[in-house]
């Protein structure tokens, strides 16, 4: 009933993953590590190493080690890999907050994390000082990353240059595989964002799993890491497999067309990895045309589904191999993709297991197992440890037998090759982003118009998914569609925004007064 990896299992070595990536760097040292695409400023391997050296230090004088959190709320830049890596050094985790979030996400997560340091730019700083006028927060000091020497506020507020400044010790801290490293947030398949608990071990085993694959990143290669690094597939496939691998990261703080292209040419970028919209610019937008791109070799797409009609176009307009994988923060991220050297596999799938993972699909109705088409469950030493202090969660999404329930429908061929179909999970992705239907019920029932209300996913015209919210009105209220949208984009991070709205009478429950999207979803599919 078990599908393994056609592939050899790997072996994980049991240390950190600061000394994996950097303990010996070899001939690296005087190469490039990082691009800052915008600018065009490099680091070599021998600087973020010295760097990532420094703020560990700086963590250890803070009196800040094993047991202790720090959170990071930064788009992409050259510094992200140095606080990263400089806190696992320490021996603290890293907790990676989505960097769209408002202040009252942000303060859920420092809250729920436990984060002691918050680690920002300036251009969050108001977002980052009014999460910490909240209550019930640990977070002692601010480190801005691209900080004058010395900002005051209202809690100290430090420059990263002052950190790194310091002539302390490193702090003498053995790292075994167990260890925590980061704690990013996912609401996996029920519930609000939860602390995903990574290990040392999850996140190095997924570096090796993806390397055994015969992943050809090289220090010949230079990856786009256009895609966040707060999200585990920018953490893990963008940022840390470049690392290992010695190849060059570009990076870029946030997705606009022009730039996107102009730093792939300049830059001469061959890898570039994305989510399935930019796909869809990468096939039909006129700008791509103005701009010599031919330096790309392979895009890979991941984070949803990507429509193998739109894949292959890409491929053809790029002249470049176009690969899929599938991933989920659980999974640190990556379970499945298209090998390299298989370019001639079915675009519309997620390719084949990665080495030392093994499948089993199963009836979510019946549990019956080895089904044709089923619930993807996942093992491997890639699986999470756990949620961060929800025992609940992780005893329904992670069983005695260390499967991984990942609330994705597959199918699998006699070669191995698996598709994903269906989502029997509550989670939303809009492009490539999670939305939680629970957080969006929750605040929709904080108006006092709204009597009950439901969120599911549905698809727009171009086939995006996108989150549509059934409403019931309190008796006598009077709220318009766009009333209920605008009380929802308010208080949340764009693109978790209500996009829809239906009004109706009642909301489809349980006897348990579960909501019953099953029925949501089949109304929506029902002909008007
Ligand atoms: O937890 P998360 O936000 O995580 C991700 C990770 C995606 C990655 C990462 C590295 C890769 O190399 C890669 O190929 C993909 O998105 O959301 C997890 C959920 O996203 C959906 C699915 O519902 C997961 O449970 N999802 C992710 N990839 C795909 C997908 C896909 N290729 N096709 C369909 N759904």
């Amino acid at each position: 009933m078990i599908v393994r990896s056609p592939y050899d299992d790997i072996d994980v070595p049991d240390t950190g993953l600061p000394e994996f990536l950097f303990g010996d760097l070899g001939d690296a040292a005087e190469r490039v590590a990082i691009i800052d695409g915008p600018s065009g400023a490099q680091t070599t391997f021998g600087e973020l190493a010295a760097a990532v050296d420094r703020f560990a230090a700086g963590m250890g004088e803070r009196g800040l080690g094993p047991g202790d959190v720090i959170a990071l709320f930064a788009p992409n830049n050259p510094y992200y890999p140095v606080v990263f890596h400089g806190a696992l050094a320490a021996g603290l985790a890293v907790s990676t907050v989505n960097a769209l979030y408002t202040p009252d996400e942000l303060a859920y997560q420092l809250r729920d994390s436990g984060s002691k340091v918050l680690v920002t730019v300036s251009a969050f700083l108001d977002r980052a000082r009014a999460a910490l006028d909240e209550e019930g927060l640990a977070v002692s000091e601010i480190i801005v990353i691209d900080g004058a020497p010395s900002v005051s506020g209202v809690i100290t507020e430090t420059s990263l240059s002052e950190v790194l400044a310091t002539t302390a010790e490193r702090p003498s801290v053995s790292l075994s595989g167990d260890d925590v490293a980061a704690l990013p947030y996912s609401s996996g398949t029920t519930g609000r964002a939860k602390g995903v608990v990574l290990t040392h071990r999850n996140l190095l085993a997924n570096l090796l799993q993806i390397e055994k694959m015969g992943t050809h990143v090289s220090p010949d290669t230079k990856i786009l890491a256009v895609l966040p690094f707060f999200h585990i597939y920018g953490m893990t496939v963008m940022m840390n497999q470049g690392l290992h691998a010695r190849a060059a990261v570009v990076t870029m703080p946030k997705f606009d067309l022009a730039e996107f292209l102009r730093i792939i040419s300049e830059h001469r970028v061959d890898r570039v990895y994305i989510a399935p919209p930019i796909a869809v610019a990468l096939a039909k937008h006129p700008m791509v045309d103005q701009y010599d791109i031919d330096c790309v070799d392979i895009v890979f797409s991941g984070a949803a589904a990507l429509d193998a009609e739109l894949g292959a176009a890409v491929g053809r307009r790029l002249n470049c191999t176009m690969l899929q994988g599938y991933g989920m923060t659980e999974l640190s991220p990556v379970s499945h993709c298209m090998p390299d050297d298989r370019p001639d596999m079915d675009l519309g799938s997620i390719g084949v297991a990665l080495p030392s993972v093994e499948c089993k699909l199963v009836d979510p109705d019946t549990g019956a197992e080895g089904v044709e088409r089923g619930e993807l469950w996942v093992r491997g030493p890639n699986v999470m440890r756990e949620y961060l202090n929800n025992a609940e969660a992780t005893a329904s999404t992670l069983d005695a037998d260390g499967f991984l329930h990942t609330g994705d429908v597959a199918t699998v061929t006699d070669e191995g090759v698996f598709y994903i179909v269906d989502r029997v999970k509550e989670l939303i992705k809009y492009k490539g982003y999670q939305v939680p239907p629970a957080e969006l019920e929750a605040l929709l029932l904080t108006n006092d118009g709204i009597a009950d209300a439901a969120v599911i996913g549905v698809k727009d015209a171009e086939g995006e998914e996108i989150p549509k919210a059934f409403v019931v009105l309190q008796q006598g209220a009077e709220l318009s569609g766009d009333d209920v949208m605008s009380f929802v984009a308010e208080r949340i991070a764009p693109h978790k925004k209500v996009r829809v709205v239906e009004f109706i009478d009642q909301i489809p429950k349980s006897a348990s007064g579960k909501i019953l999207r099953k029925d949501l979803r089949a109304r929506e599919q029902a002909p008007a």
